[in-house]
Order: structure tokens, then C-alpha cells, then sequence
């Protein structure tokens, strides 16, 4: 297979001047027919006429009204053109009913649907597909289906057609069409200078109840980026269309925006506290990037962190001020460690940009993502608010309808502020998690942190340069005074000392607040340190982190050594869950303890073996001990957590549920489940039902409740994921792949539906002693289910194959276990290009 690589990017030869679609509908032969002007790019050197085009039946194709014979391969066409503008016409045929794969056109239900990102406008029609090709585009869709949508604004709709033309030029991966029988939940919008735009949900029959949240999020959303980024929505009309069947969570498609179904539909009685919440921040993210991705797009794909990464910022942004910033920023780190790092520190380690790929699929990661975004608040806190915000106006005003690059995006803040990011741009160039030691000492009144940066070699990159690393640093006094308030150090060598005058006595210091930076800290700090930090720390952020590293600490003395939980740390934490003046989503974040994974993840940064079965153990026995040591408070605080008004998945109420959560999982492991019971069977939310569930899972007791949940729910395809999903995540390790096998056989596992398929097989892999059984059975079942699936559907096949990413990490048994189930994957007749550069890179 082709290499990519991000040093051998040329424009192409023609600009395009406007885009015109004619498509006839039909499930086994859509015809498309493309009108499309060229004229020859002065910029570019290389006038090779190629147009992409995979699968696709050529009926006819013409230049200036003239029939033409093009040379065709399996990746597209080569003609000759004139030298001066003109217009090249197609028409080409494609059967979207036959399209598993969930890229180009396929259906889905019955409706005609499109995802394009980032290669599937090819198999549409023959384009130049690429996203420094932007036109203008028409389109015209002819069916008799009553709802027939595309980007843009709506043009003459009459009997079987409807028109729309998108003013704003783009690149193809931003076209969508959809057509159905749909119904819409309609509103408005009034822009900050007046316009007024047209919003539409739409959904199948059956889901118009589930959009009323959607929607708000949405104009949330739109009024935050006016009010936030001075951004403000350019047409008449904003579409979101659910589907069932998608390879991912939304696409940002210009004004007709397609989403899962699962990250779009919600009701209290279907949808948990914390589904409302991912709602409405995928809602918020697939509309900010109307600026951050559509008007300011990307030149090429290596370049994709310039609009996921700002927009997962912005998202984040928007969150903390919707939902609270310090339960944001821990939940954005917890999964920043669940994800990225294990991607960081293993053999799928890419830079943020990275420089080279097979298929670009399989670089939609985290570290993009979500590395990218932490990148963004890196450089917002080493430029300070003022100056970013003058950046980014810089940056609209700058690039408005261009195809952009990093070094595009960094030049703008040069210039804004007047800064030098030459070392700051190494955080887009070197892949990594950087690790970062702190020594300390206190001489008359003098305090000095050393700190000592390293970045351990990842693939294809053995050496690397010292970054920039903003240090948010505060210092405490022996009283819980903060004698030093928060301020940013800029670390820019290798190691480096940083002093702070004029101090009674020594401080306690809290490194890293708000985890200013993705770097691992190691910092030998006392139990007592951490305790004081616990009960004192100014910072929400470092807080939560002392709590964090102490149970880290205890449990991995008890995985290792068998030890006994730490009293002192216990008795911390008792008085934090018990302070009632905290905030409850705060006391539900220090409950709960690091997940399995996590610790497996630290046990491997500090270079031990992780053993699963141990690492259940010691959880499973801090549970117990928690439980049986605050058993006088558990009754209070479950009764402080009831909610007594209507639902509402605001973050108030969120917190008071995710706190009972937390106290039902121990109270269940008192009384046998008999509380977790009485809060299922009288349960009239989502959230409390699927609570209750999962702890009578966790307890073994389940079959009854299991059932009984699935007669409820058998009609509703989002919820019987969650059953698919929780009863496998959450089960005892020893029953994880056998339950997983069953369900397979279960008459409602579609594992064509990758939402089904990711329920059963993503949740396997995230029950991290029950992936990891020591007979291999885990890894042999998700082998063969994914070989099963790659020939349908290679985009979820080749992402699901990060379970095993981190198999080099285990003991000699499980992971020759783990090779043989990847080799057996990469040994598969005819495996898809994704799935092959997958598991190669893994392998290697
Ligand atoms: N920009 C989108 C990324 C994407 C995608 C979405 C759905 C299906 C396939 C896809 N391939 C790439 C989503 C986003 O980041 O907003
Ligand atoms: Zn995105």
C-alpha cells in the first residue's frame, strides 16, 4: 500500500469554479451526474489531470460538451484537458444499499445518507478530493422519498426533487446529502445581526420526542460562539439529520450536520446524565467547526489537528462554562489518560501532526483529538486570554475560506503577540508523552523547584528536543494559606530551576495545577504532602489529583505487596465526601477511584509488569474496605443525593446522581443488592435505572434485572446498547468473555450496526481483567469477530484493533496470546488497507 507523506504536498493543477450534482435515487443504482468548471491552477506546477473516484461505474464523462474516453484505474482518472478553463461533465453510477462500509453514499433504514470525511466524496463521483479543493456547490436530488436535504440553502423543491445551493466554497469531505422519510423538530434562530435561521432535527418516525435537548444545545451553542469567539452563523438554514448506522459520532457537514443517532437523540427516560451531557457537547462541537474546520479548513490531512484539536478546545471551553470548569478539566484528564496516553506511550504514538500515512482513517486518534486540544490551552496559557482572543480574531479575518496549515496557525499567533513558537511547535512534531521530575529545596526563604523533562523514544523517532512546558505552579503555606497564587512557569530547556523569594518557611507546592500540560509528573512526594493537598489545595484541579495519587499509591502497594489500604489517606477522603459545602459532582469525581486501566498504565510508566487479575483484586478489596468502613455515612448520603424535583440533566442534578452512584456501589456490596434493586424497580430515569443496573451487575445478581430491563426496552435500539454494552463492562471478570460470546448469538446483535458491534466488542476490551483473561479467550473472540467484520465495514474493524495496543505491556503469556490474535487478523485473505496498516503498526 501508498505511503503519505505530509513533506511531499503539491497543489493540485486546476482550481475549481463551481460544483453542479443531479442525483437520482436509487438503493441499487443512484445515478450522479457532475458539472463541475476547472481552470488551471497558476500556482501549481504539475497540470496531471487526476480526479479521484473508487467504486464507481463511469456511464458517461465529457470536457467542453465533448464525449471523452479517460484512462481509469481503481484509484480514479487521468484525461487530457485543455489549457484554459472548462467544463468537465460525468456521469456515473453507485448502489448505496450495497455500501457497508458507512463511507460515500449508503443508506441506512431506508434513508439515503452520506459521510465524506475524509475520502468518501470518491466514491461518489470523480473529484479532485482533497481539502485545498474548495468550490461553491448545487445540487439537485430526484427521488420520491418527502425530505430530500443537502448543504447550504434550500433552492426550488417541487413533486420527487428538491434543490440547494451552498454558497460558501468548500472541499468535498464537507458535502452531505440525505433523503428519507423523516420528520423534523423545527426552530429559530436570530443571529447577533439579525438573520434569521431556520433549525431542523431530523429523525426517523418514532424519535420526534427525543430532540427537544438536541435542539437547545444547539442554540446554546450558536449564542456561546457569538458571545465567546464573535462567530456567527453564515446561512439560512441548519440541519442535524440522526442515523442509526455511522462510524462515528457526527460529521460537520456545511449546514446539514449528520450525527449517530446515539449523539444526538435524548430523553430522561432513555438517556443518562452523563449521555445528555456528551450530547450536547458533540452538538456544540460539529457546530463550532462551521468556522474552526469550514470556513478555515485544512490543506491537507496531516494538517487535522488544526480543526479537531482547536474545536475539541472550544468544546471544552463551552462545557466549563455550561457545566463547570473544574469537573470538566477531571473529566477531561481522566480520559485523557484513559486514551491518549496508552496511544503516546505505545507503538500507535504519532505526533500530534503526524508526517506520514497509509490510511488517514486511522489518524482520527486522541492524540489528535484530544493532545491537540491540550496543545491549544498550552499556548492560550503561555500567550495569556488577552492575546489568544486577538490571535484567533487574527486568525478568522486572516484565513477566511483558505486551506490552512499549523505553521498557518502558528504564524498567526507570532504575529498577534510577537512571540517566537519555533520550540513551541515541536508539540505538533514530536510524538510522546513527556515526562517531567521536580525536585525541590528551601534555603532562607528561598524555595526552588528543578525541574527535569524527557521524552521517552516512540516509533520512527528515537531522540527528541526539550519542549516548552507551561508549569502552573502555587505554593501553600504550613496553614493551607496560599502564600504564592497560581502562576505559569515556561520551562524551555532540559532541566531548569525556577525560584521564588521571600518565604517564611518552607511551602508545600501544587505543580501542575489544572494539569497545565500532558506530561507525566513524578515527583517523590509524601503521603503526608498529598493528605495536606487533599484538605487544602486552592486549586480544584490539584485537589482532586492528591486524591487521585494517594489511591494510586494505595493500590498499587496493595497489587504489589498485598499491603493494607492507607488509614491516613481514608480518613482524608472521608471528610471530603462528607463535607456537604462541596460540590456533589466534586465528591463523586474524589469517590471514584482510578479505573483498572489507569492503573495498569501507571504500573507500566514506573516500568512493573501490570498483572489484571491482581489489579481486580486490589480494587475489588478497596471497594469492600470503603464500603465497610463508611457503612454509618452511606444511608445519609444516599438520602442527600436523591433528587426530590423533576428530572432535569443539568450538572446540579447530574452531581447528586453521579454522587448516589457512587454510594450505591458500595451500599450494594452490604447489603446484597438490595438497594441497587429497590432503585431499579422504582427508577423513572435513565440514570438512576442504568446506576442500579450496573451495580447489581458488578454484584453477580443480575439475571433477574437483566431481563427484565431488556423486556422493557426491546423496542429501543439506543437503549439496548447500553444493555448490550454495561452487562459486559461491568461484569465480573471471569464471565466478561462468555457473556460477550452469547450475546453474539443474541437475535438482536447487528453486528453490521458498528453502535451494536462497538456495545458488545468496545466493552469487552474496556473490562480491563476480563479482556485480559489469562486463557486468551477475550483476545481470540474479538479476533474473530473482527476478521467477521473488516470485509463489511474496514473503518470500525481497523479502530477497534487498539485494543490491543498496549499487548507489549503484559506478561510473556498473555502477550504472545495478544500476537497470535493480531497475527491471525493481519494473516486474514484480503484484509482492508485500514485494518492492515492497524495492526502492522501495532505489531511492529
Ligand atoms: N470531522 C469528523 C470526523 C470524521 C468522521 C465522522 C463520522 C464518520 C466518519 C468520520 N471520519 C472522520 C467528526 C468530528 O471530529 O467532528
Ligand atoms: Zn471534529
Amino acid at each position: 500500500p501508498q505511503t503519505f507523506y505530509l513533506s511531499d504536498y503539491t497543489p493540485f493543477g486546476y482550481e475549481v469554479r463551481d460544483v453542479a450534482l443531479r442525483f437520482v435515487l436509487s438503493p441499487s443504482a443512484t445515478r450522479v451526474h457532475s458539472r463541475i468548471t476547472f481552470a488551471p491552477n497558476p500556482a501549481a506546477s504539475d497540470k496531471t489531470f487526476f480526479l479521484h473516484g473508487e467504486q464507481l461505474k463511469l456511464i458517461r464523462a465529457a470536457i467542453n460538451g465533448a464525449e471523452v474516453t479517460p484512462n481509469i484505474t481503481p484509484e480514479g482518472l487521468t484525461c487530457d484537458v485543455p489549457d484554459s478553463e472548462f467544463v468537465w461533465e460525468a456521469e456515473v453510477e453507485i448502489a448505496p444499499a450495497e455500501n457497508t462500509a458507512l463511507e460515500g453514499l449508503y443508506m441506512s433504514n431506508g434513508m439515503y445518507c452520506t459521510q465524506c470525511e475524509a475520502e468518501g466524496f470518491r466514491k461518489i463521483t470523480y473529484y479532485p478530493d482533497r481539502p485545498d479543493v474548495m468550490s461553491t456547490f448545487t445540487v439537485r436530488i430526484e427521488s420520491d422519498l418527502p425530505i430530500m436535504l443537502s448543504n447550504g440553502n434550500p433552492g426550488e423543491t417541487g413533486a420527487g426533487y428538491a434543490e440547494w445551493h451552498d454558497p460558501w466554497p468548500k472541499p468535498a469531505y464537507l458535502f452531505a446529502l440525505v433523503a428519507g422519510d423523516l420528520v423534523g423538530h423545527a426552530d429559530t434562530f436570530t443571529t447577533k445581526s439579525g438573520n434569521q435561521v431556520d433549525l431542523n432535527i431530523w429523525v426517523r418516525p418514532g424519535d420526534e420526542d427525543k430532540c427537544a435537548f438536541g435542539m437547545q444545545a444547539l442554540k446554546d451553542s450558536m449564542k456561546w460562539d457569538e458571545d465567546v469567539y464573535g462567530r456567527e452563523y453564515d446561512l439560512n438554514t441548519f440541519n442535524i439529520v440522526a442515523v442509526d448506522d455511522f462510524n462515528m459520532g457526527a460529521m460537520e457537514n456545511k449546514g446539514l450536520n449528520i450525527f449517530n443517532s446515539s449523539c444526538v437523540l435524548a430523553s430522561p427516560a432513555t438517556s443518562t446524565d452523563a449521555n445528555f451531557e456528551r450530547i450536547e457537547a458533540i452538538i456544540a462541537h460539529e457546530y463550532f467547526h462551521n468556522w474552526t474546520g469550514n470556513r478555515i479548513t485544512c490543506r491537507d490531512w496531516f494538517q487535522l489537528c488544526l480543526k479537531e484539536g482547536l474545536t475539541v478546545f472550544r468544546d471544552a471551553q463551552f462545557t466549563s462554562d455550561m457545566r463547570g470548569e473544574a469537573v470538566k478539566r477531571i473529566h477531561d484528564v481522566i480520559e485523557l489518560r484513559a486514551r491518549q496516553f496508552p496511544e503516546d506511550q505505545g507503538p500507535l504514538s504519532h505526533p500530534v501532526r503526524p508526517e506520514q500515512f497509509q490510511e488517514i482513517n486511522n489518524f482520527y486518534t486522541a492524540t489528535v483529538y484530544e493532545k491537540g486540544a491540550e496543545v491549544i490551552g498550552m499556548l492560550k496559557r503561555l500567550v495569556g486570554d488577552d492575546a489568544y482572543a486577538k490571535a484567533l480574531d487574527l486568525y478568522f479575518d486572516r484565513h477566511d475560506g483558505q486551506a490552512c496549515t499549523i505553521e498557518d496557525w502558528l504564524t498567526v499567533f507570532e504575529d498577534a503577540t510577537g512571540r517566537d513558537l519555533a520550540q513551541f511547535k515541536r508539540w505538533y512534531s514530536q510524538s510522546g508523552t513527556p515526562r517531567l521530575s521536580v525536585t525541590d529545596s528551601y534555603q532562607d526563604g528561598t524555595y526552588t523547584l528543578t525541574f527535569k523533562q524527557s521524552t521517552p523514544p516512540t516509533p520512527g523517532q528515537m531522540v527528541k528536543d526539550p519542549k516548552v512546558i507551561p508549569i502552573a505552579v502555587g505554593l501553600l503555606g504550613p496553614n493551607g494559606d496560599e502564600v504564592q497564587p497560581t502562576v505559569t512557569l515556561e520551562m524551555t530547556d532540559a532541566e531548569q530551576s525556577f525560584a521564588f523569594d521571600g518565604l517564611g518557611s518552607k511551602p508545600i507546592p501544587s505543580i501542575l495545577r489544572g494539569f497545565s500540560a500532558p506530561v507525566v509528573l513524578d515527583r517523590d512526594t509524601s503521603a503526608e504532602e498529598r493528605a495536606f493537598l487533599l484538605a487544602h489545595d486552592t486549586d480544584p484541579f490539584n485537589r482532586w489529583e492528591a486524591n487521585r495519587e494517594l489511591a494510586r499509591t494505595t493500590l498499587i502497594a496493595m497489587i504489589r505487596d498485598d499491603a493494607a489500604p492507607d488509614e491516613a489517606w481514608l480518613e482524608g477522603l472521608e471528610r471530603v465526601i462528607t463535607d456537604t459545602t462541596l460540590d456533589a459532582n466534586y465528591r463523586a469525581l474524589m469517590m471514584s477511584g482510578p479505573s483498572q486501566s489507569e492503573l495498569a498504565q501507571t504500573l507500566h510508566e514506573m516500568g512493573i509488569t501490570p498483572d489484571p487479575d491482581a489489579i481486580w483484586t486490589a480494587s475489588d478489596r478497596l471497594g469492600q474496605t470503603m464500603a465497610e468502613r463508611w457503612e454509618a455515612h452511606l444511608p445519609g448520603l444516599l438520602a442527600e443525593s436523591t433528587v426530590t424535583e423533576a428530572y432535569r440533566p443539568d450538572s446540579h442534578q447530574a452531581g447528586q446522581r453521579a454522587l448516589g452512584a457512587a454510594v450505591l456501589a458500595l451500599q450494594t456490596r452490604l447489603d446484597r443488592g438490595a438497594s441497587a434493586r429497590a432503585q431499579f424497580e422504582t427508577a423513572d430515569n435513565m440514570t438512576l435505572q442504568l446506576s442500579a443496573l450496573t451495580c447489581l451487575v458488578r454484584s453477580g445478581n443480575d439475571e433477574e434485572a437483566l431481563s427484565s430491563f431488556a423486556a422493557q426496552w426491546k423496542d429501543d435500539r439506543l437503549v439496548m446498547d447500553k444493555w448490550f454494552g454495561m452487562q459486559i463492562a461491568a461484569t465480573l471478570p471471569d464471565r466478561a468473555a462468555d457473556r460477550a460470546k452469547a450475546l453474539t448469538e443474541h437475535p438482536a446483535f447487528d453486528w453490521k450496526n458498528p453502535n451494536r458491534f462497538r456495545a458488545v466488542f468496545g466493552s469487552l476490551s474496556m473490562n480491563h481483567a476480563g479482556f485480559h483473561r489469562a486463557d486468551g479467550a477475550s483476545y481470540d473472540l474479538l479476533a474473530d469477530w473482527l476478521i467477521t467484520l473488516d470485509d463489511k465495514n474496514p473503518q470500525t474493524t481497523a479502530r477497534m484493533c487498539s485494543a490491543f495496543q498496549t499487548w507489549k505491556r503484559y506478561d510473556a503469556g498473555r502477550k504472545a496470546k495478544m500476537q497470535a490474535a493480531l497475527e491471525r487478523i493481519q494473516g486474514k485473505d484480503g484484509l482492508s488497507r485500514d485494518t492492515a496498516e492497524m495492526v502492522g503498526r501495532i505489531l511492529s
